[in-house]
């Protein structure tokens, strides 16, 4: 395989801070040397290679914004964004991992914890020496998860819960899940931990989609925890939207990462494939088709560099992480598309990253917000009248 060559069309290299490329680089080279040779036979096995959690854990990549103090790099959010960027251009499933185990389990635990929780669990996370995910989806309550069935009745000082999650990343690996419910009236998080009684993770198979990634039922049948389970510190169904904020920041670029995998992979191939005599990339129509992949991949790389500073300021709202999410995921799969197209029947072959970024692509579409979903936010954000209902 050639070695990457990342789209900088506008030079935006020059306007990121030496600690930012470092946390950059650094990423990217681990996912060239030991991701890449991975990732196609896991994702035909449909596995994810654990034997790497050390390692990920080693680049920093698990809470990137995570202050010290609790076990994190603490670095800034254009940094944190650049290394979702390069695990994603490694496999959507590695940028899921990551962004469940930081944006999903991590944040919530952070935000919302209590001292005693962030001290026992952040550190540990941080090293990979605990895994996490996060349940939120139902089997009838994906778009809507205000509408979640599953409830947290007291008992004593401890709760009981009673529930089923599905589609959930990281279920059957996790020893920690972060599980939504109805705790009298009020949606509330609890910490769930693998072997509690009663709960179990069985995995979900038959995927063609985001293969290289474990995803899981959570069933909850009267399961006992104590008091300290719950998340003190956030109620009503925003404390959950709160964390798909953060994740979704991290999708806007990894699903960047993606992109540029699929662009540098389609150009180098049009460049060398001869068809007719001279090289594909000679042809008004590809010439066409790259101009217009690169363009959009530009005004993504742009948008997520804005949202990543307006974020470290402070100033990112939900509703501007649903653009940066849309539109992202949106230009990565049609670059995606337009690749595959590119390069013939060798687009569909695994030994081609692009059939892969294809498939994965369709379900970070999905997750995390479907694109109507983020449509619907943007629409509401400009007109002030809500269309979900
Ligand atoms: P709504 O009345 O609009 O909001 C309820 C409260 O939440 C606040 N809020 C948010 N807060 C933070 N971040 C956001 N993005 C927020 N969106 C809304 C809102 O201000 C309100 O606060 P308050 O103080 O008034 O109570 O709620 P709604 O029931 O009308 O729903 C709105 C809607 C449809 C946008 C929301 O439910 C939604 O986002 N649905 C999509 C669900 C989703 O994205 N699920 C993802 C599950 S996790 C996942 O997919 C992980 S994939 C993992 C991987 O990377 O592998
Ligand atoms: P539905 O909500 O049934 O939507 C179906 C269609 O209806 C979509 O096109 C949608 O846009 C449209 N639609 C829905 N409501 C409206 C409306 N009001 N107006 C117009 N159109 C509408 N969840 C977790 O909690 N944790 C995880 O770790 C997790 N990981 C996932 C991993 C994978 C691989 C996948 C595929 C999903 C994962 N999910 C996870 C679930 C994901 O968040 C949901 O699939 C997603 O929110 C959509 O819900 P749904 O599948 O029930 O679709």
């Amino acid at each position: 395989m050639q070695p990457f060559r990342q789209l900088d069309y506008v030079r935006l290299d020059d306007s990121l801070s030496n600690e930012e490329k470092l946390a950059r680089d650094t990423v990217r080279d681990w996912v060239s040397e030991r991701f890449l040779p991975l990732v196609a036979e896991h994702f035909e096995a449909g596995t994810f290679p654990m034997e790497v959690v050390p390692e990920l854990a080693d680049l920093g990549v698990f809470g990137p914004t995570i202050p010290e103090e609790y076990g994190g790099p603490g670095l800034n959010n254009v940094a944190a964004g650049l290394i979702y960027q390069e695990m994603e251009r490694g496999d959507s499933g590695l940028r899921s991992f990551v962004s469940v185990q930081g944006g999903l389990v991590m944040y919530p635990i952070f935000a919302y914890g209590s001292e005693e929780q962030k001290r026992r669990w952040l550190p540990l996370m941080a090293k990979g020496q605990a895994i996490g995910c996060f349940g939120l989806t139902e089997p009838d309550f994906g778009s809507n998860p205000g509408g979640m069935l599953t409830t947290a009745k007291k008992d004593g000082t401890g709760w009981v819960l009673n529930g089923r999650k599905m589609w959930i990343t990281n279920g059957t690996v996790a020893d920690v899940a972060v599980v939504w419910a109805r705790a009298e009236g009020k949606i509330r998080g609890f910490l769930v931990e693998q072997g509690t009684k009663g709960f179990s993770a069985p995995e979900q198979k038959h995927k063609w989609s985001l293969r290289a990634s474990v995803t899981s039922e959570l069933v909850l049948e009267d399961v006992k925890v104590p008091g300290s389970a719950l998340l003190p510190n956030g109620e009503g169904l925003k404390a959950p939207l709160g964390c798909l904020t953060q994740a979704r920041y991290g999708i806007a670029w990894g699903a960047l990462g993606a992109a540029l995998a699929c662009f540098d992979e389609g150009l180098s191939y049009a460049k060398q494939r001869i068809v007719f005599d001279k090289p594909l990339a000679g042809f008004q129509i590809p010439q066409q088709k790259l101009a217009n992949i690169a363009t959009q991949i530009t005004l993504g790389q742009l948008m997520a560099l804005h949202l990543g500073r307006l974020k470290d300021d402070g100033k990112l709202t939900p509703a501007m992480v649903s653009m940066g999410k849309r539109n992202n995921v949106h230009l990565a799969l049609e670059t995606a598309r337009v690749v595959r197209d590119l390069m013939g029947a060798n687009g569909i072959s695994l030994e081609y990253q692009v059939g892969r970024h294809l498939c994965n692509l369709e379900s970070v579409i999905t997750y995390e917000g479907t694109h109507d979903i983020h449509t619907l936010a943007i629409g509401q954000e400009l007109t002030g009248i809500q269309a979900f209902r």
